[in-house]
């Protein structure tokens, strides 16, 4: 019996879970420095994790290679009828998925610690956070959510005898036998692995896998899957965005959220160090994003989380200084390679070392025709550590939005920038938002996917319901709300050569965004939205070949028009549950292009 949490409800929840769970004992966190070091160091003795020489207070792990990212299709959104998750999830019917799931639990802690971690996404006491509890049979997620999250004793406090909290169950789903070895890293074969959502409880199941979003239940499965439902009761949004601060040179501040899909330079965009002289940006967070109407009709906007977990390949000093310097200590690293020195390194870091350790344990070498870290390896990282993090990243009441931003990776027919002709039309263009899948992606590269508002993976309802919503905080803004932009920093040429140097040039077009919300510059009609004349984006000191900047901006009607079957089937999806106003928009595009009604 857990007699030492005060909480009613907590307490009961653990005691159930004990009786199903069966582990070996139970840990109450504190979130403090001692019991992360403890924990760690229970770790490198068991030979799981690597302290790093070359970092302080820095680990890297090795997963199982059956464990390395998240696991689309074994994520489940689980509720009575299968239109309450929609075309784009997978569906279970709750009952059927507890009682499979039930049978998993039944004993799957024997010969672990159960760990009970009180968290707060958002910054404790602020009127947008929310309090969650995971249990856990795994000391990594414990030390990646003291990370990720604001865990501890202080959120036990704020839950009183009868506060609420979310309900996070997780088990890497690896019993041990009496005098059984641990593995390095213990979870279940693919097929046994449950990431499963249940929104009418607000209740998380996490199953088989210790990996990432799988596993730090704060991430991806509250703050976006069940906070998505939640927002939607409650009338504000759980979004997939990075939170930008740009700063003029006159000092104005203008706040910027961001939804990109997955390995489309998110998290480089959110900690961008601008070309632009005068100009500086502060990032506030690198994924998610929760928004609320403030008193003064605004939107303001939080960050719920309180570290990065980055994708490692490709940051370097030169695509991300700024990460760079947020990892050189206290930090977990994932699937990363051992260098013979005890530093982390990974392909595009910079030169690679003669001869390291690969993620999966084994020698490496440069040539050796595999690579040293996996493509979707990780860096855990406290965001305070990030050297352009924003004074206001904290905030309890959060900052105002003044634009929103769409985009995805797109070699051919998207410009590099184009905005809404109003809400409902922006609306449209984060429920049609498509990208180019990578190698981070499963499945073929480079083919089209349509991922509305980056939120595919991380919608917990029906997403017709979803963009509805936005219609309606839309409503509910009036003039006040952001405008939005679509962008695409990766449009090439017939050579196959980028058009656009990205990074920090993209403060280029930023500037023409602020512009814009300041009503200081037109903007040209086009059949898709409103463009920057070539003359109006501030290209002082970028020597960009004339024709790239042509190409950039150029509209490619009959490529657009193209897009249009691809686009209804996208809209067939969802029936006559897709909102008439984006069927409307639909219509609008089509009779700009020229097309056929
Ligand atoms: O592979 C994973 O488990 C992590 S996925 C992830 C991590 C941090 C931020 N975003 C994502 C994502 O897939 O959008
Ligand atoms: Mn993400």
């Amino acid at each position: 019996m857990q007699e030492g949490l005060a909480n009613n409800g907590l307490r009961q929840w653990v005691n159930e879970v004990v009786d199903l769970c069966r582990p070996d004992s139970v840990c109450i966190c504190d979130g403090s420095r001692e019991e992360y070091d403890r924990l760690m160091a229970g770790m490198v003795e068991r030979g799981m994790a690597t302290p790093l020489s070359q970092r302080a207070h820095s680990f890297l792990f090795r997963s199982d290679p059956s464990d390395v990212a998240r696991v689309e299709d074994r994520t489940f959104i689980a509720t009575d009828h299968p239109e309450q998750a929609g075309p784009t999830n997978n569906w279970v019917n709750a009952g059927e998925l507890k009682h499979t799931m039930l049978g998993l639990y039944t004993g799957c802690m024997r010969g672990r610690t159960l760990y009970v971690i009180p968290f707060s996404m958002g910054p404790l006491g602020s009127p947008m956070a929310r309090l969650g509890v995971e249990l856990t049979d795994s000391p990594y997620v414990v030390c990646s959510m003291h990370i990720m999250t604001r865990v501890g004793r202080p959120v036990l406090a704020a839950l009183g005898t009868n506060g609420n909290f979310i309900r996070a169950l997780h088990s890497v789903g690896a019993p041990l036998a009496p005098g059984e070895a641990d593995r390095a890293w213990p979870c279940a074969p693919i097929a046994e692995k449950y990431i499963s959502h249940f929104p009418a409880e607000d209740l998380i199941w996490s199953y088989g896998s210790g990996y990432g979003g799988n596993a730090l239940l704060g991430k991806k499965s509250l703050a976006l899957r069940i906070a998505s439902v939640i927002a939607k009761r409650e009338g504000w949004m759980a979004e997939h965005m990075l939170l930008l601060r740009l700063i003029s040179p006159q000092g104005k501040q203008y706040h910027v959220a961001g939804a990109f899909p997955s390995a489309s330079g998110k998290t480089n965009l959110a900690m961008l160090i601008p070309t632009l002289p005068g100009w500086q940006a502060e990032c506030l967070g690198d994924d998610i994003a929760w928004l609320r109407i403030g008193a003064d009709g605004r939107l303001y906007a939080i960050n719920p989380e309180n570290g990065f977990f980055g994708v490692a390949p490709g940051t370097s000093y030169q695509s991300n200084p700024a990460a760079m310097d947020t990892v050189r200590g206290n930090t977990i690293f994932t699937n990363c390679a051992l260098t013979d020195d005890g530093d982390v390194w990974w392909e595009g870091m910079g030169p690679a070392p003669s001869h390291a350790i690969d993620w999966q344990g084994r020698d490496w070498r440069p040539g050796s025709g595999v690579p040293a870290a996996h493509p979707n390896a990780r860096f855990t990282a406290p965001a305070a550590q990030c050297p352009v993090i924003s004074p206001d990243w904290e905030n309890p009441q959060g900052v105002p939005i003044d634009i929103f931003l769409f985009g995805g990776r797109s070699s051919t027919v998207v410009p590099l920038v184009f905005e809404s002709v109003g809400w409902d039309h922006g609306v449209f263009l984060g429920a049609t938002a498509s990208s180019e899948t990578t190698a981070a992606n499963i499945g073929a590269v480079g083919q089209l996917r349509r991922d509305p508002f980056a939120m595919q993976p991380f919608c917990g309802y029906n997403m017709a319901d979803y963009f509805q919503h936005w219609l309606d905080m839309g409503d509910r803004l009036g003039s006040k709300a952001p405008r939005i932009f679509y962008i695409n920093w990766f449009r090439k040429n017939e050579a196959d050569e980028w058009l656009w140097p990205g990074f920090g040039d993209n403060s280029r077009v930023l500037e023409w965004m602020c512009r814009r919300v300041d009503g200081e510059v037109a903007a040209r009609e086009t059949p898709i939205g409103l463009m920057p004349e070539p003359g109006d984006l501030n290209l002082t000191g970028l020597d960009l070949p004339a024709d790239h900047l042509a190409a950039l901006l150029d509209v490619d009607e009959p490529a657009w028009r193209a897009e249009i079957p691809d686009i209804e089937a996208h809209f067939a999806r969802f029936g006559a549950r897709l909102p008439r106003r984006l069927a409307d928009q639909l219509a609008r595009l089509k009779e700009r292009l020229g097309d056929s009604v």
